[in-house]
């Protein structure tokens, strides 16, 4: 079998509120993920509820402390290093850089951090992929503007990209713009800091940040293009292919529909317009948008050079209320359970050919090369006495996914350009809040109730994703 190209990007992928604690040295600001108290399933903000704006310093918030990077970056890269990466996906936090998002001027203090980070991976010639968004923004914008409802943020957002183009434009050449940015549909307050007032519609009001935040990728797509040469920009999906739970053409006809509440984000970042079937739904549900001039030309000018995703599990729908009662977790959403597949411990069901559909899917809509910047298995991880851990079950499963990749790869001639799965370190997870939900190639010693002494230790997957890597994946 052919196997990948010689400079594919194998590596693992981070967010700067899972992973780095640090919430408010060095003159950061307070995040929006930083009054969140336990994780985004829990939130009860999705209901329209009330959220809590302030920072009540008691709690203990997982994004805290979380895993502590921001004290351990150096040797959690030299781990990294060990297992032979080539690329390594992280977040900028926000409010490192600009603490409420409104002052004029960075934080010198939080730029440094994330230069002395990426001088830290040049080291190793690891190669950072950078996402600009990853469920994080300023809390005070969040208060001052109701998150991306509000068409200022843009401003906002577009000064941060700024900054971070020039300071970083020459050690930086992925970029994301936003994190799985069809995540918006599911849960408005973590992704794009909806707060909704009483009587507001809310779902008009996602498709308004909808609007603003594929302005903010288009325009971000459009300055990095100036600002950095050789620079690549792509956007980020929760991925995952939709199946008709059965042929029934009605149960077909649903799962197209919904999988195209999906694509719909990816389809302007990509093709540059709202495709048509959107523009219908909208007029349909009496969606209004805050078109102004030159929206049009924005989205445009700003497409993609690459589609990033996600990928966890697949997922299906059906037309049967009886059948679509019977719905389970895949990542944030909601799907029919597939009576094909086995799930893990949280309910996500597993299908590593879902990949190879998923990738052949997303290439034969987009025609543009894709990574695969996320990709793994949140499972409990037991140390044995002699301090080891086993952990054949994320071995099991990483290698039947990689095995697929490779697959859509050499035989279907499936351009891709990397491979940074989730996460290579253990680090809170987003929809618990809790440290035991584990996708890390290294172990990190910290429980749920946050205590522990932070120390590393390599898992038996460690070893095993080294030795992937050295291969370029022929040896799994
Ligand atoms: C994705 C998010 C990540 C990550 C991952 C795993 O949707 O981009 O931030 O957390 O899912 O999810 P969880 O941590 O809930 O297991």
């Amino acid at each position: 079998m052919k196997g990948l190209p010689e400079d594919f990007l194998w590596g693992g992928a981070t967010a700067a509120n899972q992973c780095e604690g640090g919430w408010n040295e060095s003159g950061k600001g307070v995040s929006l993920i930083d009054v969140v108290p336990y994780g985004v399933d829990r939130m009860p903000v999705a209901k329209g509820e009330k959220i809590m704006l302030d920072c009540d310093e008691e709690h203990l918030y997982p994004s805290h402390e979380a895993v502590d990077f921001y004290h351990h970056y150096k040797e959690d890269i030299a781990l990294f290093a060990e297992m032979g990466f080539k690329c390594f996906r992280l977040s900028l936090s926000w409010t490192r850089i600009y603490p409420t998002g409104l002052e004029e001027e960075p934080n010198e203090e939080g730029l440094r951090f994330y230069d002395e980070v990426f001088d830290e991976c040049k080291k190793y010639g690891i190669e950072p992929l950078v996402t600009i968004c990853h469920f994080d923004l300023p809390i005070a914008l969040v208060k001052e503007f109701g998150g991306w409802k509000d068409r200022r943020m843009i401003e906002c957002f577009m000064k941060f990209c700024r900054t971070i183009f020039q300071r970083y434009g020459k050690k930086v050449k992925y970029w994301i713009t936003f994190n799985e940015i069809n995540m918006l549909n599911h849960l408005p307050f973590t992704s794009c800091g909806l707060v909704a007032e009483e009587g507001e519609d809310i779902k008009n009001l996602k498709y308004i940040c909808a609007h603003h935040e594929l302005l903010a990728s288009a325009r971000a797509v459009r300055l990095a293009h100036e600002m950095m040469e050789d620079c690549m920009i792509g956007c980020m999906l929760a991925g995952g292919s939709f199946y008709p739970y059965t042929c029934n053409p009605k149960d077909v006809w649903q799962a197209k529909q919904t999988e195209r509440g999906n694509y719909f984000f990816i389809d302007v970042q990509s093709r540059g317009a709202y495709p048509n079937y959107a523009l219908k739904w909208m007029e349909r549900d009496g969606i209004t948008l805050d078109w102004e001039a030159g929206d049009k030309e924005t989205l445009a000018a700003g497409t993609v050079d690459f589609i990033g995703f996600s990928y966890y599990c697949s997922r299906c729908d059906t037309a049967d209320p009886e059948v679509s009662a019977n719905r389970m977790a895949a990542n944030a959403f909601r799907t029919v359970r597939n009576p094909h597949l086995e799930a893990s411990e949280w309910g996500w069901q597993i299908d590593p050919l879902g990949l190879r559909v998923t990738m052949n899917d997303l290439y034969d809509r987009y025609q543009k090369p894709l990574f695969i910047v996320e990709n793994g298995l949140g499972a409990k991880d037991t140390i044995k006495e002699d301090g080891t851990i086993e952990d054949d079950y994320r071995i099991a499963y990483l290698r039947e996914h990689i095995r697929s990749m490779i697959e859509a790869v050499t035989e279907d001639g499936v351009p891709l350009m990397g491979y940074t799965m989730w996460s290579p370190i253990d680090l809170v997870s987003a929809s618990t809040g809790e440290m035991s939900k584990r996708y890390g190639f290294i172990y990190v010693d910290k429980d749920d109730q946050g205590n522990g002494s932070l120390k590393r230790r390599r898992k038996k997957s460690f070893y095993w994703y080294q030795k992937v890597i050295r291969s370029n994946g022929m040896d799994l």
